[in-house]
């Protein structure tokens, strides 16, 4: 069930990320969860070695409400990140806490603006336009409101069309965006944009008005570390997707 992320071929770890790797990182993970896959892109940003544990999030009615998955993280969602003992949830949260801890290949700029901006960015993402479209929350719409799967789809690209229109604008009006959201060098708010824009695909939200947000997409998925993290590739998918 489980897979050890080793494959970085000619790439020779330092110090610092041999340490990450023998403390011993495993990822509670499921392919297509976009929270999970921020995680990932971090992960794999800063060469941390990690052993991916997949939660099937639909099988037998989603195994993040087994009491194994509760235990480790009572909120019932993925990504959960092991760090030897610890327990660390919140993917914005253990993106923080990666680049506290493996402060090699920040995640954030250096400066205080810098980092009120990227965070900015990754909260449009992450706290206003994610948890809208969520699993349980599309789940409730069908069994509770009986919302079709038709409408259903429409309010995925409502919402994530209304994160966009403002991603757009944060983006293309801002000086200190680059080829990535933050200047020449990939962050957290690319680690949030990317999976969303894979949700934004997913849904097929039309991108015609969102030229700055898909070109740093692109620019993103010339990168190693986020192709690596794609939910296609993940051990986890099913074949069909790969
Ligand atoms: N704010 C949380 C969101 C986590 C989250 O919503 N994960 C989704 C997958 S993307 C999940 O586990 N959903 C399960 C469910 O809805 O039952 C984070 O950033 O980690």
């Amino acid at each position: 069930m489980s897979s050890v992320y080793a494959g970085f071929g000619a790439v020779k770890l330092d110090a610092n990320r041999q340490a990450g790797a023998m403390m011993g990182f495993v990822l509670y993970d499921y392919w297509r969860s976009s929270a999970a896959y921020r995680v990932r892109i971090a992960l794999n940003l800063k060469e941390l070695i990690y052993e991916s544990r997949p939660v099937h999030l639909v099988r037998d009615g989603g195994e993040q409400h087994g009491a194994e998955y509760q235990a480790i993280n009572p909120q019932r969602l993925v990504p959960s990140l092991l760090d030897g003992e610890r327990v660390i949830t919140q993917s914005l949260a253990i993106m923080e806490y990666l680049d506290e801890t493996h402060p090699e290949t920040p995640l954030l700029p250096a400066d205080a603006r810098g980092r009120a901006r990227v965070r900015a960015l990754a909260m449009t993402v992450a706290s206003d336009a994610h948890p809208i479209g969520n699993l349980r929350v599309l789940q409730y719409l069908q069994s509770q409101l009986n919302v079709d799967e038709l409408q259903r789809a429409e309010w995925s690209r409502y919402w994530i069309g209304i994160s966009f229109n403002a991603l757009e604008a944060m983006l293309s009006q801002n000086a200190a965006t680059g080829r990535f959201c933050h200047g020449e060098v990939p962050g957290m708010a690319d680690a949030c944009l990317v999976p969303q824009f894979y949700n934004a695909l997913r849904w097929k939200l039309s991108l015609d008005k969102y030229p700055t947000v898909k070109r740093i997409y692109h620019e993103c998925m010339t990168l190693e570390a986020f192709q690596r993290a794609a939910p296609e590739v993940q051990p986890d998918a099913p074949e069909a997707s790969s």
